[in-house]
């Protein structure tokens, strides 16, 4: 590799000579131009991992990473006066996500190409992706995101459709987006869009035209749905992306020389989620259209899918009115009704069937029947899906059922986000770790260390003073660097329970009013967005900008405690925060939260959880141990049992406990009446006293008690580093390298 030549050859100057835009173009081409020689000999079966959200981040240094040039183009660069890290600022960061099923999904992808599988990814190529979050009068503003320039990653393809709806007929055209594997192959990202999409009907934030179909179909991710038109719009954005794929699989595996009946042979499709559901009648429906059997059908498409689920959130299980789906695809009515119709026939049990009494579809319905696998994403989501939420399936099909406990690419995590400890690691045990993460746990032998203790405490601070700078130059905001740093990051939802942490400020507060100071300043770090029709969410926003504003206004309180949250949190903010950060909070209502992927990020970078036991920190809980770990709050067994029983009274709790009563009245207290707005918090205390549906209260003794005990630990240096070690040598588990390497062997079988 020599970039000189590279830039020669491009723009007939030296590097030097080059403007930063000129090198980043350059970069994209070697790139794109190593990537490609790096493709791998098709074998006959592949997968196609589905899914509607691919929240792949910045691209360029992970693919030089993978590529194996990363060193060597940065000492390039410096040796020409030019920074790297300058030239990484000005790629877009697409946001095709929400937050952890997306992310997941891009991890996946550098998992299943660095292990070499022929796997490529199938999404849709939204425009301005999710909204772009911008914080005015305390509140949460959404405006397009835009990042689609002539300097993308994405490759146009002759590859085109014909996806069909009621009420039109729309070409998809195939971009691609190069997937390198690390010290490995190449596979492709496709992502699907319509050459009609006009961007400039939004208008005044994120609004539009919702019914303009061939202008808004991918538009946005997952436009607001609170509405009809916006449900609507994602049935459609689903079944395009669905018809597309299904056309692409079928087209692969003809070309490959399969007769249809053998499909299973050829394809295995995972289904990420109920959004690609549509995928197993489009396929069935194309199937008979190319002359097989009903029943063939059925066999085949059952034969190779596999389905994924990432919530027991009911209000998050998608169920589609029949009306909708006829308004939209009226041709896989027929289809879907068959499919409910032999479930019928078999079981006598209305809680199995896909269509229900008010003549909606079931999505996950459709994918237990009719895949051959269905899988949660931690060990207590998995049991939970068994043993509760799907239980009346897991008695009619126990085999289909199994857990793969989500993971997240070292490469992206650590290898990018923390060179500094990567190159301490390796110092230490080689280099082995980057391809077989279960090395890392030969750190234990350095446990009682004290010069390599010191070391991990000495990266820590300089990732702490690196986000500082970041944070003065994104936000003007300037930190302590020198606190603690105890970050919550992660979509803004009422399970997660922002509002707890929130609550836990507002007592520290008063007690550092009432003289009890911390012997070290703590900063707490949010960075969360919102559904913009999610009215509580927004208002838990606007409590926490409200109380970063008391605060860095009050000289009493802010040499010690101080509240910031970052705007537009993303994927690019995370590499930042996360490396930097002392204490991980991951604590959603037990039972809750699946998996959760930030909080193996978070450790695998050093960071100590405080967290209930829910989702994968229960796996974190039982690699590290009680030391290494702050647990609290009721286990997911008496959440269920108080959901169940209906015995939950959050004004009970607040009554008769007085830390809970001044922390939630001092929401609507004047202090914070004076900065926000009244209807916001009014709503928001009325909400946690009459229901606190996630039961913060239960949980808010033992939390304040367990992050005492945790700011209290992180006084004694060298046993807190102890524990840093720990966590990052056991996160080895935790790489996406195995759980990719569990689903090629229980499922894909590629
Ligand atoms: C979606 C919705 C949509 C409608 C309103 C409420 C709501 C609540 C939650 C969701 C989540 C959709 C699925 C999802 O993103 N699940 C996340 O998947 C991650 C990867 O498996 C996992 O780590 C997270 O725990 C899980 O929440």
């Amino acid at each position: 590799m020599n970039l000189s030549e590279i830039m020669k050859s491009e723009y007939n100057r030296s590097v030097s000579e080059c403007t930063n835009e000129e090198i980043y173009c350059g970069l994209l081409k070697l790139v794109n131009s190593m990537a490609e020689q790096k493709k791998a000999e098709p074998s006959k079966k592949k997968l196609y991992y589905i899914s509607a959200e691919f929240l792949i981040g910045k691209l360029l240094s992970n693919n030089l990473i993978n590529l194996g040039i990363y060193d060597e183009v940065k000492k390039q660069l410096a040796e020409n006066g030019k920074d790297i890290c300058e030239i990484e600022e000005l790629e877009n960061e697409p946001s095709l996500g929400n937050g952890g099923l997306g992310r997941l999904a891009a991890c996946f992808l550098d998992s299943i190409a660095t292990l070499g599988l022929n796997g490529d990814g199938v999404g849709l190529n939204y425009h301005f992706g999710l909204f772009r979050q911008v914080f005015k009068d305390n509140a949460q503003t959404s405006i397009p995101d835009p990042w689609i320039t002539d300097n993308s990653w994405l490759n146009k393809t002759d590859v085109t459709y014909s996806v069909k709806f009621r009420n039109a007929t729309v070409t998809s055209r195939m971009y691609d987006i190069n997937v390198t594997g690390y010290d490995s192959t190449t596979n492709k990202l496709h992502l699907f869009d319509i050459e009609s999409v006009d961007e400039s009907i939004v208008e005044d934030g994120i609004s539009f035209d919702k019914e303009d179909i061939e202008k808004n179909l991918t538009l946005f991710l997952y436009p607001d749905d609170s509405d009809d038109a916006g449900r609507m719009l994602r049935i459609y954005q689903q079944y395009f992306m669905v018809s597309s794929a299904a056309q692409l699989i079928l087209d692969e595996c003809v070309a490959k020389g399969c007769n249809l009946y053998d499909l299973a042979d050829y394809a295995v499709i995972q289904i990420n989620d109920t959004h690609p559901t549509m995928v197993i009648p489009e396929l069935i429906r194309l199937l008979v259209e190319r002359g097989l059997e009903m029943d063939d059908a059925i066999e085949a498409v059952s034969k190779s899918c596999a389905y994924t689920n990432h919530t027991i959130l009911a209000e998050a299980l998608e169920k589609w009115p029949i009306a909708y789906l006829k308004q939209v695809v009226p041709q896989l009515m027929p289809i879907i009704e068959v499919l409910d119709d032999k479930v019928r026939r078999k079981y006598d049990e209305p809680k199995l069937y896909i269509i229900d009494k008010d003549e909606r579809v079931h999505m996950a319905h459709i994918d237990i029947h009719y895949s051959y696998s269905v899988n949660g994403v931690a060990s207590l989501h998995t049991d939970i899906l068994k043993n509760e939420e799907l239980n009346h399936f897991y008695k009619i099909y126990p085999e289909k059922f199994n857990n793969k406990t989500n993971g997240i690419t070292f490469r992206r995590w650590l290898l990018h986000s923390n060179p500094q400890l990567t190159e301490l690691i390796t110092s230490l045990i080689g280099e082995g770790f980057k391809k077989n993460a279960d090395e890392l746990e030969m750190l234990l032998k350095f446990k009682e260390d004290k010069e390599v203790l010191k070391k991990l405490l000495e990266i820590k601070d300089s990732k702490k003073a690196e986000l500082k700078n970041y944070l003065v130059k994104k936000q003007n905001v300037s930190i302590n660097e020198n606190s603690i740093f105890d970050i919550q990051i992660k979509r803004l939802h009422e399970y997660k329970r922002q509002q707890l942490n929130a609550l836990y400020i507002i007592h520290k507060y008063l007690e550092i009013k009432a003289g009890k100071k911390p012997s070290t300043p703590i900063t707490v770090i949010f960075g969360a967005k919102a559904a913009p029709a999610y009215i509580i969410a927004q208002d838990i926003i606007h409590l926490i900008l409200c109380l970063q504003e008391l605060i860095s206004n009050d000289p009493e309180v802010n040499p010690y405690l101080n509240v910031v949250m970052v705007e537009n949190y993303n994927v690019t903010y995370a590499e930042k925060l996360i490396p930097a950060c002392d204490i991980s909070e991951q604590i959603s209502l037990a039972s809750k939260e699946a998996s959760g992927t930030g909080n193996m990020k978070f450790m695998l970078n050093g960071a100590v959880t405080l967290g209930t036991e829910d989702g994968a920190n229960v796996e974190i809980h039982e690699l590290v141990g009680d030391e290494n770990i702050y647990i609290f709050g009721d286990s997911s067994d008496t959440v269920v049992k108080r959901y169940k029983d209906e015995s939950y009274k959050a004004k009970d709790y607040y009554t008769k406990n007085k830390a809970i009563k001044r922390a939630v009245d001092f929401i609507t207290g004047e202090e914070l009446m004076k900065l926000g707005d009244e209807e916001r918090l009014e709503r928001l205390s009325k909400e946690l006293i009459g229901k606190d549906w996630f039961m913060t209260f239960p949980d808010f003794d033992d939390y304040v008690k367990t992050r005492e005990q945790a700011y209290s630990d992180y006084e004694n240096r060298m046993e807190w580093a102890e524990k840093m070690l720990v966590n990052i040598a056991m996160a080895g588990y935790f790489s996406s390298d195995r759980t990719i390497a569990e689903y090629n062997n229980d499922i894909w079988k590629l």
